[in-house]
């Protein structure tokens, strides 16, 4: 195939193995001036000048001299989302910039509910707690997102918060509410994307698209993206509402929480994903001693008290959970944290298991959809898509915390 300029491109759209469009593309418009240069085989970017809006990932089997405005290396077949200035874009994590480091992006709305509509400890006022009026965009393998269910769940919420659930795989459109298992459609704005939530909150939206979202049914907008805030405004906003009113932030442990919650956040939850999506075996090791570390330490707390920040459990035993109850299934294969299993530490499986089986918990864990997104969306990581069978998990053995931590009280 030839341009009219007689420099010619040849490239494979690869979009997605999936794709049945697979096809052989001819993209002159990217072909603009400069030398001819001849490389044998490589991967681009391309975004064709008559659909600025569409990013192609090419196959590149010659390329002459392109226009630098027209594309834009990567580094692998790597396929994710985002938006940029309202309009959304298949990109990944970029690690390039990082030394191979996965570095985890703010979450942008900050905003709280309060009992009185006043405004929280960051963002504006205006989000008055009111039964029926909020919902929650989750998806069942997220471990952020599944925070958020679960206080929903512990605090009694659930009739007055209600819950949108995205389908496990997460493509090239990013979380969506396409028909699969566990998807529960978006009644609140007939939306199939959810970047489009984003958009509809903010038109320009520029950033990643992720789950948990609180959003508010009244304002028509997004309350918070950060789970950690959301957690914290379901924990104490809706208590008077008749929401269940144990406390999982009390005023007198704030300070142990907050400390163990930095260690969990750096060490686990956030740690295993700078493992799993490390781009160079340094920041990949790096990650992998910083876990284990972690782990180890909050294998000796727990064998001298019954919780992480004490004899009381609370919110940071919940954002520990999240990360404790996917690891054998996924972060020890799936991202590689293989030095030992939760199952080998003793006080950890055994604080798994009596937190698996707190009232409400067992409903918010889905191990089988766990699976099925990590497995399944993370192309890069698992090019074959193929979801183990295993391991065996068995979080409803019984386990002995209380008979090793007595209630003192
Ligand atoms: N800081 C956020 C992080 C949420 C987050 O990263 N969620 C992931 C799912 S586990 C996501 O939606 N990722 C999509 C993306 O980054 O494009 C929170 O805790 O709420």
């Amino acid at each position: 195939m030839h341009s009219a300029s007689g420099i010619f491109l040849i490239v494979r759209h690869v979009a997605q193995a999936r794709c049945p469009e697979a096809q052989w593309w001819y993209i002159d418009a990217c072909i603009t001036h400069g030398r001819y240069v001849f490389k044998s085989f490589t991967c681009i970017y391309v975004r064709h000048e008559s659909e600025a809006s569409v990013d192609f990932l090419l196959d590149v089997q010659y390329w002459g001299s392109i226009c630098p405005r027209h594309y834009q290396p990567i580094k692998d077949n790597k396929i994710m989302g985002q938006l940029i200035n309202g309009k959304w874009h298949t990109d990944w994590y970029d690690t390039e910039s990082t030394d191979g480091k996965f570095v985890r992006t703010e979450s942008l709305f900050r905003n709280w509910v309060t009992p009185d509509g006043s405004a929280g400890a960051t963002g504006t006022g205006g989000f008055h707690a009111e039964a029926g009026r909020y919902h929650l965009y989750v998806s069942l393998a997220c471990p952020w997102a599944h925070r958020t269910l679960i206080f929903r769940a512990i605090k009694k919420l659930e009739e007055m918060i209600s819950v949108s659930v995205v389908n496990s795989f997460m493509g090239d459109n990013g979380w969506t509410f396409e028909p699969g298992d566990d998807v529960v459609p978006d009644t609140v704005n007939n939306k199939t994307c959810m970047h489009e939530i984003y958009t509809l909150a903010k038109s320009d939206f520029s950033g990643r698209v992720t789950v948990p979202v609180l959003w508010d049914k009244q304002q028509d907008t997004i309350v918070s993206n950060e789970s950690a805030d959301i957690i914290r405004m379901l924990n104490s906003a809706f208590d008077g509402l008749g929401a269940e009113t144990d406390d999982y932030y009390p005023v007198s442990l704030r300070r142990e929480i907050d400390q163990i919650n930095e260690l969990v956040y750096d060490g686990i939850n956030n740690g295993v994903y700078r493992s799993g999506f490390a781009t160079t075996q340094q920041a990949y090791e790096n990650a992998v001693e910083g876990v284990f570390d972690t782990l180890d330490k909050m294998e000796v707390i727990l064998s001298v008290q019954r919780y992480l920040a004490g004899s009381t459990i609370t919110e940071a035993d919940w954002r520990a959970f999240t990360t404790l109850v996917r690891f054998d299934a996924v972060y020890a294969g799936h991202f590689k944290c293989n030095l030992k299993r939760i199952a080998d530490y003793p006080s950890l499986q055994n604080y798994l298991q009596e937190l698996y089986q707190y009232p409400e918990i067992a409903d918010t864990v889905n191990i089988g959809n766990i699976k099925a997104h990590y497995y399944g969306s993370h192309e890069m990581i698992n090019p074959t898509r193929i979801i183990p069978v295993g391991p065996s998990l068995d979080f409803l053995m019984p386990h002995d915390r209380n008979r090793r931590f007595p209630a003192t009280a």
